[in-house]
């Protein structure tokens, strides 16, 4: 995929060194396109590895309107663990060792690192055993992607995004209106999310029987988190053109602060210093019709043969 080669350079030649929120420090750019013919094939990373198996049950978590990572657990997908572990150690109810700065720490001491995976081992299993203390801290927030998308709160009830914009792609496919939002400013600046929605706004596109995506994300972790939303969004978008009798057309991807974290560069050197090879191909379960149906077993990626995996630490 030349197109995320293309935009790991543009960062790394035009990029300004810029402070965050987690205090990793970044090199970023603001504002960028690219754009996927999904009829070319799959986009999932070739230069490493990219766990397809934990994007599907991501977007299927989505797709359920799911915001607790219990579903996630369930399907051994530790993706979004730090966050609501986050919330529970800064808490009243936790009683256990000191976990201040965990991610930070955990890079560089190896002693404390033990301490955290322990914790955090125990946090989930809790998530999975004790509906109680699910139900409490396993939530990512009440605005969340799976949320917004199929329960959007606002002055007149509760709004199913996703069902809508399936129904309007099927009835008027023209309508330049097939939009689903997951920013709700109101929610969020109550205190509702954990991390506001970082995928903010997609919209959908249908010309000659084919069906286009484009996402607006308001931030992206070029390193970790595009890889997985690259690929999220041209599932969603086979899967709607799957259910919908349509084709697949292009997935546009639109960032806004698109930045490298310092602690990555090693990471996006090696794999910036590797040949790309051809794209995967996406086999659904012709069987399964709607969008509501899909399980993990429906959907398969085949002639992935990509380069080895490249670990890198999350910023939370
Ligand atoms: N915070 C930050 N700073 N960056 C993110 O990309 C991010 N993504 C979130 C939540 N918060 C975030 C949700 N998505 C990984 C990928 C996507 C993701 C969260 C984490 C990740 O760590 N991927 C590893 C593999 C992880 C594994 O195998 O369990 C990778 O190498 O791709
Ligand atoms: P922010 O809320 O301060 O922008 O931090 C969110 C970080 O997470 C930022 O580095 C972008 C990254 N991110 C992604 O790149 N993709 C995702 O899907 C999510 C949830 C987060």
């Amino acid at each position: 995929m030349k197109q995320y080669q293309d935009l790991c350079k543009h960062i790394l030649h035009t990029g300004t060194k810029k402070e965050d929120r987690t205090g990793t420090g970044t090199i970023s750019v603001f504002g960028y396109q690219m754009r996927f013919d999904l009829k070319e094939g799959f986009p999932l990373l070739t230069t490493k590895r990219v766990p397809f198996r934990l994007i599907a049950s991501e977007l299927l978590w989505f797709i359920k309107g799911d915001t607790n990572i219990r579903y996630l657990l369930q399907h051994n997908n530790h993706i979004w663990d730090e966050w609501p572990f986050k919330k529970y150690v800064e808490s009243e109810e936790y009683k256990g060792p000191d976990m201040a700065g965990f991610a930070h720490r955990a890079q560089h001491d190896d002693e404390f690192r033990k301490i955290y995976k322990n914790e955090l081992d125990r946090f989930c299993s809790r998530i999975l055993e004790d509906d109680e203390f699910a139900e409490k801290w396993g939530s990512i927030g009440a605005a969340a992607y799976g949320a917004q998308w199929r329960s959007f709160q606002g002055p007149y009830g509760s709004t199913d995004q996703l069902k809508d914009v399936i129904e309007q792609i099927k009835t008027n496919p023209d309508s330049r209106r097939h939009l689903v939002v997951s920013w709700n400013a109101n929610q969020f600046s109550h205190g509702e999310a954990l991390l506001p929605p970082c995928h903010t706004l997609f919209q959908f596109y249908v010309a000659d029987g084919k069906l286009s995506c484009q996402l607006y994300q308001r931030s992206g972790d070029v390193f970790l988190g595009v890889p997985f939303n690259i690929a999220s969004y041209a599932l969603l978008t086979h899967l709607i053109a799957h259910e919908c009798g349509l084709e697949v057309g292009d997935f546009v991807h639109t960032l806004g602060d698109a930045h490298l974290y310092s602690n990555h560069l090693n990471q996006v050197n090696t794999q910036l210093s590797r040949d790309t090879r051809p794209l995967p191909k996406l086999k659904l379960n012709p069987d399964v019709k709607s969008v509501f149906d899909f399980e993990m077993e429906d959907i398969k990626i085949e002639g992935y043969d990509p380069h080895p995996a490249i670990k890198a630490p999350v910023a939370v």
